[in-house]
């Protein structure tokens, strides 16, 4: 069994750790199996052979034994629901719960996040922009608030390190320069604990390298 994942040839976040493949890399670390990466440039997401794999032509993907999956969030559910790595409790209702909070990483936290750093990126010179966003940032602190009220003093979100921790992090490392997060050090202090992770190391680690192994000039 090889497990072949997708990833930039060359990353707009320039080895932040940023795009979607750093999860599905912390998944399989975590899981403690071995993986291929193919590297994609962006033209090569838009033609025939990625699309076979990716039907919105975009990074992570996920091929193993002749099953080829999208969508970092199912990938990291196949991850622990297959290969186990203690990903997901055993217990039919935490696991339930834990599969929960993986939507919730990947939907109700996530989007606001998005939007907000799509306006940031793409919406800086509209007259518009200055006015939009305090309402943007209010969506995400709002969530913020939410998520932190929840974890309360808890290590993880609920019980044990699970694939929704895995997931959570990653949105949460998004707003990274942002300074949204230094009003919730409980927030940042999980992400600590998420980044502490050996298996988080090797993943940002492999991802960087790819970066740093560019050719120069
Ligand atoms: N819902 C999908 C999933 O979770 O797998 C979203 C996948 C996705 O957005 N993929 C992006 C992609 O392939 C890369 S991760 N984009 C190319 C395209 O659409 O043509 C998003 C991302 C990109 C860059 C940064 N960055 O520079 O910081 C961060 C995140």
């Amino acid at each position: 069994m090889t497990i072949t994942i997708t990833a930039f040839a060359q990353s707009p976040d320039r080895g932040r750790g940023l795009a979607r493949d750093t999860p599905v890399r912390w998944a399989l670390e975590e899981a403690g199996l071995a993986y291929d990466v193919r590297l994609e440039t962006f033209a090569q997401l838009k033609q025939p052979p990625h699309l076979a794999v990716h039907p919105f032509g975009q990074i992570p993907t996920y091929e193993e034994d002749g099953l080829a999956l999208f969508e970092s969030g199912a990938i990291v559910l196949h991850i622990a629901q297959k290969h186990g790595g203690g990903l997901l409790p055993d217990d039919p209702q935490a696991r339930a719960r834990a599969i929960a909070w993986m939507f919730a990483a990947v939907a109700t936290v996530q989007a606001p996040i998005v939007e907000r750093e799509g306006a940031v990126l793409t919406e800086r010179d509209q007259p518009y922009h200055a006015q939009r966003m305090p309402m943007l940032d209010g969506r995400v602190t709002s969530r913020l608030t939410q998520l932190s009220d929840s974890l309360g003093d808890k290590a993880w979100l609920d019980g044990a390190f699970s694939a929704a921790d895995i997931l959570m992090v990653n949105v949460l490392r998004r707003l990274g320069t942002s300074g949204l997060l230094n009003a919730y050090p409980s927030l940042q202090a999980y992400i600590d604990r998420g980044e502490a992770r050996p298996a988080f190391q090797r993943a940002y680690a492999a991802q960087k390298a790819v970066f740093e192994n560019l050719p120069k000039g």
